[in-house]
Parts: C-alpha cells; structure tokens; sequence
C-alpha cells in the first residue's frame, strides 16, 4: 500500500480525512484550511470478450489482462451461453442474475457488462459447454491499480 508522508510545513492544522478505496482506485482524501487533494487516478478501460467466437464453444480471447476497476462487456456472437463464475460471484447470459436479468444459457445476442474492481484471478464458464476449469472457460486476471501520491501540500 501507498505510505502518504506529509513534509514539515508551516502549517499545524490539517487533517487527513480518510482513506477510501472507491471502484478499485484509491483516492486520497485530505482536508486543510486551504487544503491540497491529489491522488493518481486513471479512467477505467473496457474490454471485450466474444462469446462462442466464431462458431467455437470458447470465450475470446480465453485469458484477458485487465487492471482493477476496469470493465469487460461479454458479447454472445451465437450460440446456446452463459458467463458464470467458479466462484459463483457472477451468473449472467440475458443480464445477470441478482441484477434483474437471467444467467441461464441463452441463444439471444445477449451482451453484458462486468465491473472489476478486487484484484485477483476469476475463472469463469459456460454451464452448457464446460464446468469450472474445464470446457468452454475464460479467466479474467485483475491486477491491482498501484497508488502514489504525486503531491501534497498543506499551507
Ligand atoms: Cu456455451
């Protein structure tokens, strides 16, 4: 974890507020009496991963890298699919389930969009074509999101 050090300044009254963990991306919050917040931040990407790619019972690409907080939109290009977590953490094909749509295979050209936020490796498969670790499967690797602090000042 990023160490905030605060440099010897003229200043004796200041305070640091808190120290959130938004979405993945750390956001220093500080306040002063004429106070100075910054935190690196980076706009989350969004991936795609296409479901049953041509004709195939496999998720494209198979493995995709991704940083936390970044999004992936699962798109089925044909077939009888659905996205579901080894974990269970997610079930979804028309929607996902728990979030008003339905994890259950599905031919529609359904698509949906996953936030990724906790770093760490997800195996994920079809229910229809494969069980977790075997068959049709994907795995999305999340890397943690570094944090330094650029600057800070306090008057
Ligand atoms: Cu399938």
């Amino acid at each position: 974890m990023a160490t905030a050090t605060a440099s010897n300044d003229k200043s004796t009254a200041f305070r640091a507020v808190g120290l959130a963990l938004v979405g993945g991306i750390a956001a220093l919050v500080a306040s002063a009496q004429t106070g100075i917040a910054k935190a690196e931040t980076r706009p989350s990407a969004l991936y795609t991963v296409l479901v049953g790619a041509r004709g195939e019972l496999i998720y494209e690409p198979p493995v995709l890298t991704i940083r936390a907080g970044d999004r992936v939109r699962f798109i089925n290009v044909g077939g009888f699919h659905n996205v579901i977590a080894d974990d269970n953490s997610f079930r979804c094909a028309n929607g996902c389930e728990g979030d008003g749509g339905s994890g259950a295979p599905s031919n529609a050209f359904w698509s949906f969009t996953l936030t990724f936020n906790t770093p760490g490796k997800i195996g994920y498969y079809c229910s229809a074509h494969g069980s977790p670790g075997s068959g049709m499967i994907g795995e999305i690797q999340v890397e943690p999101v570094s944090v330094s602090l650029q600057s800070f000042s306090v008057d």
